[in-house]
């Protein structure tokens, strides 16, 4: 979009809802940028929380495949799945395509009826239901005094049935997504985007076409970072840095995490970290990129479209209109 329709949806929408990415929480769907700056951040409730959410798999006009909340309304990535430990969530999965697939997660408990594999047998069907449970927990010490990790972290999900039994083809066409856990007393943010590295591209969009990502300076920006396919990439984003652990933040001046702009990633790596937008560099088109040379060269790059308050951006010249990123409102949390 050129920069005056840009500047439009801005004030029509106000920041949060003109990205169309936040999510259906009152918790953190209503902030606004500048209650954002201000003030302690909001951070994740206590879980506990039983969700029951409808997933569909269909076939996109393009001939991609995506996941979606509602029929008709898939993309790719698919929409965000935002728990806090100790929530479960079951998900009606409707298989929508002509060919069986299936909803397989990344990094939260499921027994193994909800494994989403052919060699469990829980995959679906052409035309088929199943729902699929999966819970989370707090941390805590075991019986034997070892520590057991909580469930919080930065997951995703994808079908594993669709062309191989490892479902690469329905990864190769999109169908996958994003999962974020909160542990209670995480800070929330502003707006979360999605950015998958899937083969040679950034969300299935093909080369030199990659998603853009708008926010405004001060806001709580959080990114899910997900890798698919064959290669090894390096993800690194301009002007902003965060902390190599589990949340991207540093919990106070003695926090030994390594402070990152720059991340190399595998097929179903992901991780997630959260900037201030414009903190200390102020507004621009921010280049966020695979840095391995040649994947850049073709195309793994997009921007992180950082705008004053006024929505106006310093520098920026749209070079491709109407290839913002839409990505879908995310649930529950
Ligand atoms: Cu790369």
């Amino acid at each position: 979009m050129d920069r005056r329709s840009f500047n439009r949806r801005l004030l029509a929408g106000g920041a949060v809802a003109a990205t169309g990415v936040t999510s259906l929480s009152p918790a953190t769907g209503s902030a606004s940028s500048a209650a954002a700056a201000e003030g302690p951040p909001r951070t994740a409730p206590a879980g506990g929380r039983i969700h029951r959410l409808k997933m569909y798999a269909e076939k996109l006009p393009d001939g991609q495949l995506g996941y979606g909340f509602e029929k008709g309304g898939a993309s790719v990535p698919g929409p965000l799945i935002e728990l806090v430990e100790g929530d479960t969530v079951h998900i009606e999965f409707e298989n929508t395509l002509d060919v069986p697939a299936s909803l397989h997660v990344h990094g939260v408990d499921y027994e193994i009826g909800s494994d989403g594999t052919k060699l469990s047998k829980s995959h679906v069907e052409p035309g088929g239901t199943r729902t699929y449970t999966w819970r989370t927990h707090v941390p805590g010490r075991r019986k034997d005094g070892t520590w057991r990790a909580g469930s919080a972290g930065y997951w995703h999900y994808h079908d594993h049935v669709v062309g191989t039994d490892h479902g690469t083809g329905g990864i190769r066409k999109g169908l996958y997504g994003g999962v974020i856990v909160r542990r209670k007393g995480d800070i929330l943010p502003d707006k979360t985007f999605t950015i998958v590295f899937n083969d040679m591209t950034i969300n299935n969009r093909p080369g030199h076409r990659s998603p853009d990502f708008e926010a405004t300076v001060g806001d709580r920006v959080e990114i899910l970072m997900i890798t698919h396919g064959e290669f090894y990439h390096t993800f690194h984003i301009h002007g902003h840095r965060w902390a190599d652990n589990r949340t991207g933040l540093l919990t106070g001046p003695d926090d030994p995490s390594r402070i990152v702009d720059n991340k190399i990633t595998g097929p179903a790596d992901s991780f997630g970290f959260q900037v201030i937008a414009g903190e200390h560099v102020g507004a621009g088109a921010w280049m966020y990129h695979c840095h391995v040379q040649s994947h850049s060269d073709m195309g793994m790059a997009g921007l992180f479209l950082v705008a004053k308050a006024d929505g106006t951006i310093p520098g920026y010249e749209p070079h491709h209109p109407a290839e913002h990123a839409h990505q879908p409102p995310g649930g529950p949390r």
